[in-house]
């Protein structure tokens, strides 16, 4: 729905409030924690995570010195078809769902709602299909977010009563070869039908987009992770939209509801789809394009923090922000039992394809012999021999977030042997 179409919002035969069991999912915005779909912040920075960079429309702007979630390293970047479901006017230009987020809940494409007849009919729902430029694979987490204009209804008018998400859900498909496609298997706990205009309780649904809040300066979208296709990369992404009568299930049959039937912008309102899941070389590195052009090489170091710019790419930081002495690699000493051993933690951005990453070990600081090693992105595995004890895991407060990595690689040396042993990162780029 956008309120700049309707000004006055009806709320004639709403149902009485029900007790509402609250599901296990994520809320509508800032939820970090949760283990489903930890809704993805659209924007960071000094205004707050989630808070949008909106333009009023007279040159001010909201949260002026926010800037788009750098974790995003590619948007849609074409339709591939658009079938709206209904003949209202407005909100009918797909392009809006291109490119990166906007946080303006006016920069939307509607799906259009169907009408009760319409469902019987069998009238197919509203539907769009989005392309991307560069595949997104399936690495760790969530590896795409969807941009609904969904938000915090004031009006204690639906299932959830105030404070309720007026949301208008919408099935997500995705394809590797834009034919064949896989539907996320969704989940809708929501008790009963909510009415036209009427709020659900987010935490009762799953893998359906437009269950965030992305309006009014607010801005999140909801993670879906291409694991749970079976697909290992994607090009498409459709989203269907969901009549929320009842009329369409969820994937254990149960009624799917939102608030329905809606005019103008009816039905599901697609602002933007970011990908996270995008594999990089450092020359594609989005980030790059952000920087001073003579800023860019790989030994930069533009924010002047003693990392440069390979580095900041290869541990997931960011070229224009200062971190701390040390960040990325660290040594330390680890107990077991009786005997010490040496522990390298570092930090890995799944992403960058281009790299090879050596934890090597020398006795002299001249020959040196790699312990473990990284290529393509994934997983330190041991080498010549050694047995490091190897492990990583998700870093970052975004629970839904797994492509930043942290690796922990322990010697299996004891400390106390007498000869010495030197150890060094190295992170080269062969060349392509
Ligand atoms: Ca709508
Ligand atoms: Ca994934
Ligand atoms: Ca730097
Ligand atoms: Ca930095």
């Amino acid at each position: 729905m956008n309120l700049r179409t309707h000004p006055v919002v009806c709320f004639a035969a709403m149902l009485t409030i029900p007790t509402v069991q609250a599901g296990p999912y994520s809320a509508g915005l800032d939820d970090r924690a949760n283990s489903y779909d930890a809704p993805v912040p659209g924007f960071v920075g000094p205004h707050g995570v989630g808070k949008a960079r909106i333009d009023d429309g007279t040159g001010q702007f909201q949260n002026p010195n926010n800037r788009v979630n750098p974790l995003f390293f590619a948007w849609a970047s074409n339709c591939s078809s658009y079938e709206r479901s209904d003949t209202d006017a407005g909100f009918n230009e797909p392009e809006y769902a291109l490119g990166p987020v906007t946080g303006d809940n006016f920069d939307v494409v509607s799906l259009g709602d169907l009408t009760a007849a319409q469902i019987t009919t069998g009238n197919p729902a509203g539907r769009i299909t989005l392309k991307f430029t560069k595949p997104i694979r399936n690495l760790s987490g969530a590896d795409f977010v969807i941009f609904e204009n969904g938000f915090i209804s004031g009006f204690n008018t639906g299932g959830s009563g105030s404070g309720g998400v007026y949301a208008e859900l919408a099935y997500v498909e995705v394809s590797a070869d834009g034919v064949n496609f896989v539907r996320f298997n969704p989940v809708s706990l929501t008790p009963s039908a909510v009415g036209a205009y009427g709020t659900i309780n987010p935490t009762n649904v799953y893998n359906l987009a437009g269950k965030h809040v992305n309006a009014y300066g607010d801005c999140w979208g909801t993670p879906f992770d291409i694991g749970q296709t079976g697909l290992s990369e994607i090009s498409h992404i459709r989203l269907v939209d969901v009549p929320g009568s009842g009329a369409y299930k969820d994937g254990g049959n149960r009624s799917i509801f939102d608030s329905w039937r809606t005019f103008g912008s009816g039905g599901f309102d697609l602002e933007a789809v970011g990908s996270i899941s995008t594999p990089m070389t450092f020359g594609q590195w989005p980030l790059l394009a952000e920087l001073p052009a003579n800023m860019r090489t790989t030994t930069a170091d533009p924010d002047n923090d003693g990392i440069p710019n390979l580095m900041e790419y290869a541990f997931g930081l960011l070229p224009w922000e200062k971190n701390p002495k040390g960040t990325g690699w660290r040594c330390q000493t680890i107990t077991v039992g009786a005997e010490s051993f040496y522990e390298f933690t570092t930090l890995r951005d799944e992403r960058c394809m281009d790299l090879v990453r050596d934890l090597q070990v020398s006795s002299d600081l001249k020959i040196w012999t790699t312990l473990a090693r990284s290529t393509a992105g994934g997983v330190f595995l041991p080498q010549n021999g050694f047995t490091p004890l190897i492990s990583d895991q998700r870093v970052g407060d975004l629970a839904s977030v797994g492509v930043m990595r942290e690796d922990r690689i322990r010697d299996t040396r004891p400390v106390s042997e007498s000869a010495k042993r030197f150890y060094r990162l190295s992170i080269t780029r062969p060349t392509p």
